[in-house]
Protein backbone atom coordinates (compact mmCIF):
# COMPACT_ATOMS: atom_id res chain seq x y z
CA UNK A 1 0.00 0.00 0.00
CA UNK A 2 2.42 3.01 -1.49
CA UNK A 3 0.32 5.66 -0.15
CA UNK A 4 -2.59 6.59 2.31
CA UNK A 5 -5.14 8.01 0.29
CA UNK A 6 -8.21 7.09 2.44
CA UNK A 7 -6.27 9.56 5.11
CA UNK A 8 -8.71 12.24 6.60
CA UNK A 9 -7.46 15.31 7.90
CA UNK A 10 -8.72 14.36 11.17
CA UNK A 11 -6.58 11.51 11.30
CA UNK A 12 -3.18 14.29 11.65
CA UNK A 13 -2.41 15.02 15.12
CA UNK A 14 -2.64 18.45 15.39
CA UNK A 15 0.72 19.91 16.51
CA UNK A 16 -1.22 21.60 19.60
CA UNK A 17 -2.64 18.46 20.73
CA UNK A 18 0.74 16.82 20.19
CA UNK A 19 2.82 19.89 22.36
CA UNK A 20 -0.46 19.47 25.12
CA UNK A 21 0.19 15.53 24.97
CA UNK A 22 4.09 16.43 25.24
CA UNK A 23 3.36 18.38 28.64
CA UNK A 24 1.14 15.61 30.23
CA UNK A 25 4.51 12.84 29.29
CA UNK A 26 6.01 15.21 31.38
CA UNK A 27 4.50 15.55 34.17
CA UNK A 28 4.25 12.62 36.67
CA UNK A 29 2.28 9.86 35.33
CA UNK A 30 4.13 9.51 32.01
CA UNK A 31 7.82 9.19 33.99
CA UNK A 32 6.94 5.25 35.20
CA UNK A 33 6.92 4.15 32.02
CA UNK A 34 9.30 5.86 30.08
CA UNK A 35 11.76 7.42 32.97
CA UNK A 36 14.03 8.51 30.31
CA UNK A 37 11.87 11.29 28.88
CA UNK A 38 12.17 12.88 32.61
CA UNK A 39 15.20 14.35 31.31
CA UNK A 40 13.69 15.84 27.64
CA UNK A 41 14.14 19.54 27.49
CA UNK A 42 11.32 21.71 27.64
CA UNK A 43 12.45 23.88 24.93
CA UNK A 44 12.81 22.43 21.08
CA UNK A 45 16.97 22.59 19.79
CA UNK A 46 18.37 24.74 18.25
CA UNK A 47 18.72 22.47 15.45
CA UNK A 48 14.83 21.05 15.14
CA UNK A 49 12.29 22.07 12.17
CA UNK A 50 9.53 24.34 12.87
CA UNK A 51 7.98 22.11 10.29
CA UNK A 52 4.76 20.09 11.85
CA UNK A 53 5.59 16.61 12.61
CA UNK A 54 3.77 13.71 10.74
CA UNK A 55 0.82 11.88 13.34
CA UNK A 56 2.32 9.16 14.85
CA UNK A 57 0.40 6.94 12.80
CA UNK A 58 2.26 7.80 9.44
CA UNK A 59 5.24 7.37 11.24
CA UNK A 60 4.13 3.98 13.06
CA UNK A 61 2.50 2.62 10.04
CA UNK A 62 4.68 3.22 6.45
CA UNK A 63 8.27 2.14 7.23
CA UNK A 64 11.14 0.76 5.91
CA UNK A 65 12.60 -2.04 8.07
CA UNK A 66 13.43 -4.92 5.49
CA UNK A 67 13.94 -7.54 8.56
CA UNK A 68 10.66 -7.62 8.82
CA UNK A 69 9.36 -7.73 5.27
CA UNK A 70 10.03 -5.46 2.00
CA UNK A 71 6.83 -4.00 1.94
CA UNK A 72 5.90 -0.43 4.36
CA UNK A 73 3.41 -2.42 6.29
CA UNK A 74 5.50 -5.28 7.40
CA UNK A 75 7.01 -3.78 10.02
CA UNK A 76 3.99 -2.61 11.64
CA UNK A 77 2.44 -6.08 11.57
CA UNK A 78 5.80 -7.86 12.37
CA UNK A 79 8.07 -5.95 14.91
CA UNK A 80 5.97 -7.16 17.29
CA UNK A 81 8.30 -10.03 17.65
CA UNK A 82 11.21 -7.92 18.64
CA UNK A 83 12.97 -8.15 22.10
CA UNK A 84 14.50 -4.88 23.02
CA UNK A 85 15.14 -5.86 26.55
CA UNK A 86 17.86 -6.70 27.44
CA UNK A 87 19.73 -4.71 24.80
CA UNK A 88 23.77 -4.30 24.60
CA UNK A 89 26.00 -2.25 22.07
CA UNK A 90 28.90 -3.90 21.50
CA UNK A 91 31.54 -0.43 20.93
CA UNK A 92 34.52 -1.62 19.10
CA UNK A 93 37.69 -0.66 17.19
CA UNK A 94 39.97 2.00 17.50
CA UNK A 95 38.42 3.52 21.16
CA UNK A 96 39.93 3.78 24.46
CA UNK A 97 37.22 1.54 26.15
CA UNK A 98 35.96 -0.69 24.54
CA UNK A 99 33.49 -3.49 25.18
CA UNK A 100 30.10 -5.04 25.76
CA UNK A 101 27.62 -2.05 27.10
CA UNK A 102 24.33 -2.24 28.32
CA UNK A 103 21.81 -0.29 26.91
CA UNK A 104 21.19 1.48 30.60
CA UNK A 105 25.03 2.09 30.23
CA UNK A 106 24.88 3.72 26.87
CA UNK A 107 22.52 5.83 27.58
CA UNK A 108 24.17 7.23 31.03
CA UNK A 109 25.18 10.66 30.89
CA UNK A 110 23.61 11.16 27.43
CA UNK A 111 21.42 14.34 27.60
CA UNK A 112 17.74 13.30 25.81
CA UNK A 113 16.21 16.31 23.75
CA UNK A 114 13.59 16.41 21.26
CA UNK A 115 14.64 16.44 17.70
CA UNK A 116 12.27 17.46 15.04
CA UNK A 117 14.10 16.03 11.19
CA UNK A 118 12.44 15.07 8.25
CA UNK A 119 13.36 12.12 7.01
CA UNK A 120 13.79 12.09 3.74
CA UNK A 121 13.54 8.40 1.98
CA UNK A 122 15.77 7.64 -1.69
CA UNK A 123 12.37 6.41 -2.95
CA UNK A 124 11.00 10.52 -2.65
CA UNK A 125 8.72 10.47 0.15
CA UNK A 126 9.50 11.80 3.66
CA UNK A 127 8.55 12.17 7.04
CA UNK A 128 8.94 14.96 9.72
CA UNK A 129 9.66 13.01 13.12
CA UNK A 130 9.90 14.61 16.62
CA UNK A 131 12.57 12.22 17.38
CA UNK A 132 13.63 11.74 21.06
CA UNK A 133 17.49 11.27 21.16
CA UNK A 134 21.00 12.31 21.90
CA UNK A 135 23.95 13.36 20.09
CA UNK A 136 26.36 10.53 19.07
CA UNK A 137 29.18 12.71 19.25
CA UNK A 138 28.53 12.17 23.05
CA UNK A 139 28.72 8.77 23.45
CA UNK A 140 31.99 8.67 21.62
CA UNK A 141 33.60 10.50 23.31
CA UNK A 142 32.47 9.03 26.82
CA UNK A 143 34.02 6.10 25.11
CA UNK A 144 37.20 8.03 23.63
CA UNK A 145 37.78 7.29 19.65
CA UNK A 146 41.65 7.25 19.00
CA UNK A 147 43.66 9.67 16.54
CA UNK A 148 43.63 6.70 13.95
CA UNK A 149 39.76 6.56 13.79
CA UNK A 150 38.33 7.79 10.65
CA UNK A 151 34.95 5.85 9.84
CA UNK A 152 32.04 4.82 12.37
CA UNK A 153 30.89 1.62 11.08
CA UNK A 154 26.84 0.67 12.85
CA UNK A 155 25.16 -2.87 12.38
CA UNK A 156 22.02 -3.78 13.18
CA UNK A 157 20.84 -6.94 15.68
CA UNK A 158 20.90 -10.32 13.50
CA UNK A 159 18.54 -12.30 14.90
CA UNK A 160 16.67 -14.29 12.34
CA UNK A 161 14.29 -16.04 14.96
CA UNK A 162 12.39 -12.43 15.76
CA UNK A 163 13.07 -10.98 12.51
CA UNK A 164 11.42 -13.42 9.74
CA UNK A 165 13.35 -11.41 6.84
CA UNK A 166 16.06 -12.12 7.96
CA UNK A 167 15.71 -15.33 6.39
CA UNK A 168 15.51 -13.94 3.42
CA UNK A 169 18.57 -14.51 0.88
CA UNK A 170 17.99 -11.34 -1.22
CA UNK A 171 19.54 -9.09 1.58
CA UNK A 172 23.30 -9.66 3.68
CA UNK A 173 21.93 -9.61 6.95
CA UNK A 174 22.70 -8.38 9.16
CA UNK A 175 22.32 -4.40 7.64
CA UNK A 176 25.53 -2.27 8.15
CA UNK A 177 25.94 1.25 7.48
CA UNK A 178 28.85 3.74 8.30
CA UNK A 179 29.55 7.50 8.34
CA UNK A 180 33.31 9.63 8.02
CA UNK A 181 34.14 10.25 11.85
CA UNK A 182 33.51 14.37 11.24
CA UNK A 183 29.71 13.25 10.16
CA UNK A 184 29.29 10.85 13.25
CA UNK A 185 30.57 13.69 15.36
CA UNK A 186 28.77 16.30 14.13
CA UNK A 187 26.01 17.69 16.53
CA UNK A 188 22.91 16.65 14.06
CA UNK A 189 23.74 13.00 14.04
CA UNK A 190 21.94 11.04 17.22
CA UNK A 191 20.57 8.27 18.51
CA UNK A 192 17.35 8.10 19.28
CA UNK A 193 15.62 6.12 21.46
CA UNK A 194 12.21 7.70 21.12
CA UNK A 195 9.85 9.40 19.51
CA UNK A 196 6.54 11.64 20.21
CA UNK A 197 7.97 11.88 23.74
CA UNK A 198 7.98 8.33 24.05
CA UNK A 199 9.87 4.84 23.83
CA UNK A 200 10.97 4.05 20.10
CA UNK A 201 8.01 1.65 18.68
CA UNK A 202 9.75 -1.47 17.37
CA UNK A 203 8.99 -0.39 13.61
CA UNK A 204 10.91 2.55 14.18
CA UNK A 205 13.97 0.80 15.35
CA UNK A 206 13.79 0.08 19.32
CA UNK A 207 15.29 0.50 21.31
CA UNK A 208 18.28 2.51 19.48
CA UNK A 209 18.87 3.80 16.22
CA UNK A 210 20.69 6.46 13.99
CA UNK A 211 19.27 9.29 12.87
CA UNK A 212 21.02 11.36 10.05
CA UNK A 213 18.47 14.20 9.07
CA UNK A 214 21.01 15.69 5.72
CA UNK A 215 21.35 12.20 4.13
CA UNK A 216 18.71 9.67 2.83
CA UNK A 217 16.58 7.59 5.17
CA UNK A 218 18.72 4.36 4.49
CA UNK A 219 21.74 5.68 6.71
CA UNK A 220 19.99 5.53 9.26
CA UNK A 221 19.86 2.63 10.55
CA UNK A 222 17.75 0.35 13.19
CA UNK A 223 18.26 -1.40 15.90
CA UNK A 224 21.57 -1.31 16.24
CA UNK A 225 23.91 -3.63 17.93
CA UNK A 226 27.28 -2.66 17.29
CA UNK A 227 29.36 0.68 16.91
CA UNK A 228 33.27 0.21 15.14
CA UNK A 229 35.72 2.84 14.90
CA UNK A 230 38.12 1.97 12.13
CA UNK A 231 40.93 3.54 10.36
CA UNK A 232 39.70 2.44 6.62
CA UNK A 233 36.36 3.35 4.93
CA UNK A 234 33.65 -0.03 5.54
CA UNK A 235 31.78 -1.74 3.55
CA UNK A 236 27.97 -0.90 3.61
CA UNK A 237 25.19 -2.91 2.62
CA UNK A 238 23.19 -0.46 -0.25
CA UNK A 239 26.70 0.36 -1.38
CA UNK A 240 27.86 -3.16 -1.55
CA UNK A 241 24.93 -4.43 -3.08
CA UNK A 242 24.59 -1.63 -5.93
CA UNK A 243 27.09 0.89 -5.69
CA UNK A 244 25.92 3.15 -8.96
CA UNK A 245 22.49 3.36 -7.71
CA UNK A 246 23.14 4.23 -3.46
CA UNK A 247 26.59 5.79 -2.80
CA UNK A 248 28.51 5.61 0.27
CA UNK A 249 27.62 9.42 1.06
CA UNK A 250 23.60 9.19 -0.10
CA UNK A 251 23.52 13.12 0.74
CA UNK A 252 20.38 14.34 0.35
CA UNK A 253 20.83 16.70 -3.39
CA UNK A 254 17.95 17.21 -5.56
CA UNK A 255 20.49 18.42 -8.21
CA UNK A 256 22.24 14.22 -8.18
CA UNK A 257 19.59 12.05 -9.12
CA UNK A 258 19.21 8.20 -8.35
CA UNK A 259 20.26 6.42 -11.88
CA UNK A 260 16.56 5.76 -12.57
CA UNK A 261 14.80 8.20 -11.06
CA UNK A 262 14.97 11.83 -10.07
CA UNK A 263 15.89 13.34 -6.61
CA UNK A 264 14.28 16.83 -6.75
CA UNK A 265 11.33 16.56 -5.61
CA UNK A 266 9.35 14.74 -2.90
CA UNK A 267 5.62 13.87 -1.49
CA UNK A 268 5.05 14.09 2.46
CA UNK A 269 3.33 10.79 3.80
CA UNK A 270 0.22 11.37 4.60
CA UNK A 271 -0.73 14.32 2.01
CA UNK A 272 -3.12 11.97 0.58
CA UNK A 273 -2.90 10.84 -2.92
CA UNK A 274 -3.30 14.02 -5.06
CA UNK A 275 -1.21 16.01 -2.31
CA UNK A 276 1.55 17.87 -4.18
CA UNK A 277 5.23 17.43 -4.04
CA UNK A 278 7.32 19.87 -2.39
CA UNK A 279 10.73 20.57 -3.89
CA UNK A 280 13.83 18.52 -2.01
CA UNK A 281 15.92 20.63 -0.27
CA UNK A 282 20.15 20.45 -0.90
CA UNK A 283 21.38 18.59 2.56
CA UNK A 284 17.43 17.86 3.46
CA UNK A 285 17.48 21.36 4.40
CA UNK A 286 20.25 21.12 6.66
CA UNK A 287 22.89 23.03 4.71
CA UNK A 288 23.73 25.39 6.71
CA UNK A 289 24.93 23.27 9.39
CA UNK A 290 26.80 20.53 6.95
CA UNK A 291 27.63 22.08 3.35
CA UNK A 292 31.29 22.37 5.10
CA UNK A 293 31.84 18.91 6.09
CA UNK A 294 32.27 18.33 2.22
CA UNK A 295 34.29 21.36 0.76
CA UNK A 296 35.95 20.73 -1.97
CA UNK A 297 34.61 17.32 -3.09
CA UNK A 298 32.63 16.96 -6.01
CA UNK A 299 29.18 15.76 -4.80
CA UNK A 300 28.31 14.18 -7.99
CA UNK A 301 31.07 11.68 -7.94
CA UNK A 302 30.74 11.37 -4.17
CA UNK A 303 27.06 10.87 -4.09
N1 LIG B 1 17.99 -2.07 10.17
C1 LIG B 1 17.39 -1.32 9.22
N2 LIG B 1 17.49 0.02 9.30
C2 LIG B 1 16.89 0.78 8.36
C3 LIG B 1 16.20 0.20 7.27
C4 LIG B 1 16.11 -1.21 7.22
O1 LIG B 1 15.52 -1.82 6.31
N3 LIG B 1 16.72 -1.94 8.22
N4 LIG B 1 15.63 1.01 6.29
C5 LIG B 1 16.20 2.37 6.14
C6 LIG B 1 15.39 3.20 5.25
S1 LIG B 1 15.52 2.87 3.58
C7 LIG B 1 14.65 4.26 5.70
S2 LIG B 1 13.90 5.32 4.61
C8 LIG B 1 14.49 4.51 7.17
C9 LIG B 1 13.01 4.55 7.53
O2 LIG B 1 12.85 4.92 8.88
P1 LIG B 1 11.38 4.99 9.53
O3 LIG B 1 10.66 3.70 9.19
O4 LIG B 1 11.58 5.16 11.00
O5 LIG B 1 10.66 6.16 8.93
O6 LIG B 1 15.11 3.50 7.97
C10 LIG B 1 16.37 3.05 7.50
N5 LIG B 1 16.97 2.15 8.47
MO1 LIG C 1 14.68 4.71 2.49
Amino acid sequence: MPWKSDLRWSDVTPRTDWLNRRQLIAGAAGLAAFPAAARIAAAPSLYSSAEAPNSLEDITSFNNFYEFGFDKGDPAAYASALTTDPWAITIDGLVDRPGSYDLADVLKGQPLEERIYRLRCVETWSLVVPWIGFELAGLLNRVGVQPAARYVSFETLHRPEEMWNQQSPLMPWPLREALRLDEAMHPLTILATGLYGEAMPKQNGAPIRVVVPWKYGFKSLKSITRISLVADRPGTTWNELQPEEYGFYANVNPQVDHPRWSQSSERRVGSGLFGGREDTRMFNGYAEHVAGLYAGQDLAADY
